[in-house]
Parts: structure tokens; sequence; C-alpha cells
């Protein structure tokens, strides 16, 4: 059944024109009923279809509204979201595509939730993740790196969603290190990537993607007014969630395949480009200490570089920025 609609998406994608019912169920093999069955399935997921007489049927208008459906049609990528899972409310996507993971499915699958009611952060922080306002996401991943360079894949993320947030709104975010992304100093975005790997390779990454999109400001919960905010509260204007999906996963096909074609340095590139603080003093703070300290940018290996006031310059690969008072905190 539903792949069945996949292939009536694809026959009505492909045609500039009209597409008769009869080429349809020749097509597809099925009755001219059970295409005007699946029209009407498609019409509930939103989509326009015009049937005009003698001619046929025709796409007008994709809908807004999130579903396998919405999210493949137009999305012409390889090998991303080619495997997608969509759930209106989940505790975690993560959890799931561990899961799916476990499971054997495909590099490249997609899990996208409407409402995740145990959203997380890292080192078991909540994620707030309120029903059809955002994107909560998980893509699968199984890349052949040594496990050391995950953290390369966070940052690959980052410079993809930057690029995403500026083409879509105009806006033009930060990058704050390892995993945010802001705008106007609060958070937008977040990235969460865990790893399955065994001594010197990694069996599975999950990349789990968190952005803010149609929240109003008073929508956002108290505890995180003063440092969350949304691409309406920003732009002003209300996105349309599965094409700003769409986007991403695009963006995120070319530059891993970038990535794994030349390395990291190109990331790099673009990393520092929309870097956060990077020349500023700010505060960092580790498990164990906490000293100001000027950001220099991030290494080849994904790194963090800092320089500290008697002039000595750290590699961190796991700490927290802070900066000015009432400034963001994670
Ligand atoms: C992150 O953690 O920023 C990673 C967020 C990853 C979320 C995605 S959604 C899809 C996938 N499924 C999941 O369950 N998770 C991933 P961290 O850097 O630890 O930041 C967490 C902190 O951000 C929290 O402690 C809050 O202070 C703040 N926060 C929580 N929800 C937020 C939101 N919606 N917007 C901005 N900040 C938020």
């Amino acid at each position: 059944m539903e792949s069945t609609r996949k292939q009536l998406i694809e026959l009505l994608q492909k045609q500039d024109g009209y597409i008769s019912g009869q080429e349809l169920s020749k097509s597809l093999d099925i009755s001219r009923t059970a295409i005007w069955k699946h029209m009407n399935e498609l019409k509930k997921d939103g989509y326009e279809i015009e049937a005009v007489q003698r001619k046929g049927y025709k796409i007008i208008a994709s809908p807004d509204k999130v579903s396998v459906n919405t999210l493949q049609w137009g999305l012409d990528t390889k090998w991303i979201g080619r495997n997608l899972h969509h759930f209106g409310q989940v505790e975690s996507t993560q959890e799931i595509a561990h899961q799916l993971a476990k499971q054997g499915k495909p590099h490249g699958t997609v899990i996208i939730a409407d409402e995740q009611v145990k959203g997380k952060g890292r080192m078991s922080r909540e994620w707030h993740s309120p029903k059809g306002q955002g994107i909560w996401m998980s893509i699968l991943l199984r890349p052949e790196l040594p496990p050391v360079q995950a953290p390369q894949l966070t940052l690959l993320a980052a410079t993809v969603l930057a690029k995403v947030v500026e083409q879509c709104t105009g806006l033009r975010p930060s990058i704050k290190w390892p995993n945010d992304l802001l705008v106007h100093h609060k958070k937008l975005s977040g990235i969460l990537t865990e790893m399955q790997a065994e001594q010197d390779k990694i069996q599975y990454v999950i990349l789990g993607i968190g952005v803010n999109v149609n929240q109003e400001r008073e929508q956002i919960p108290e505890h995180l007014l003063h440092k969350a905010t949304s691409l309406k509260v920003e732009s002003g204007e209300v996105q349309n969630i599965h094409s700003t999906i769409q986007a991403i996963l695009r963006q995120f096909e070319s530059s891993y395949d970038q990535y794994m074609e030349n390395g990291f340095a190109f990331v790099k590139e673009v990393w520092e480009q929309y870097g956060y603080r990077i020349g500023e003093e700010v505060t960092i703070s580790t498990m164990k200490r906490e000293w100001p300290a000027t950001l220099i940018g991030i290494e080849e290996d994904g790194a963090l570089l800092a320089r500290d006031r008697s002039g000595k310059e750290e590699k961190l690969y796991s700490a927290e920025i802070h900066w000015g008072e009432g400034g963001y905190h994670a």
C-alpha cells in the first residue's frame, strides 16, 4: 500500500503535464478504482491534485504536512532519506534510530517525529520538542571512519544547518563549539551525535538534529526563554517544516560526500566562517576547572583550539563555553 502510493507520487512527479488514469493503472498494475482511492489518500496528506476529464491527473501543490510522502516527494537525494520513517509522537527519535540500526537498516536512514516527549540533549539533558513546531530528526550513518573521527560529523552537521538556515531565511547563524547553532546569541538548534563502535571501527553513528522552527516567543518554556529561539521568532515568518527538512537532507548528503572524498579541511573552513566568538575571550569550563581563554578556531581533528591568558594554546575535546553575565550557558 505504502509503496504503491510512493510509486504513484513518483509517476505524477515525472510528468510535466497530466497523466491519465489508464496509464497510471497500467504502470502500477492496479485498477482505476484503486488509483482513485490512492488519490484520495494523497489529498488527505495535503496534496492538491487536479483531475481533468480525458487528460488525467496532475499534482498542483505539495502539502505543508510532514509525512513520508511529502518528505520524499521531490527529494532528489542518492542515499539519504531513501529509507525514511515518520512518527507522530515518540519518546526520542534517537532511541528508534538505535533500534533500526541494530536491525541493519541502511546508511542514510532518517527518522522524523512531530513531537518527542523525552527528547535528549547531551549528558542526559532534556531537549524540548513540542508538537509540529520543529524538526526532530535522527540520521543513521555507517561511515567508514575510525571512531576518533566521529566528532567531525557533529561539526559537519553544524555547517550544514548553518548553510540551510542562511539560505532559507537570510538569517546569519553562528556555530558555538561543538554543537549549538545560535541566532542573535540564542540557541536555535542542537546536535547530538551518538556512536556504536568497535576498537578501530565505527559500527554506526546516530546524528540527532533538533531545530526550533515555528514556535512563537510565548510558546518557548519559561526556563529556556533567555537562551532559546526559533526561526519564526528570528525571521518573523512561518517556515515550511517539510521543505526545510528536505533542504537539510540535500545539503547534508552533498557535504557528507564531499567530506568523505576530500577530508575535513573544507568543513573546517566553512565552520570557521560561522564560528562563534572566534578571536574573543570567553570562559571555558570542563569537569575539572574553569578559566578565561581566547577561542582560536578548530583543529583538523575537530578539537577546539583556545589560548589562555599566559599565551599557552590548548586543544579541547570536551568543554563548555560561556561568556558575560546572563549570557548563554548550556
Ligand atoms: C543538544 O544538547 O543541543 C542536542 C539536542 C539534540 C536534539 C535532537 S532532536 C532529534 C534527536 N532526538 C533526541 O532525543 N535528541 C536529538 P545540549 O548541548 O546538551 O543542550 C541541551 C540544553 O539545551 C538543555 O539543557 C536546555 O538548556 C537547552 N534546550 C532544551 N531544549 C531546547 C530547545 N528546544 N531549544 C533550545 N535550547 C533547548
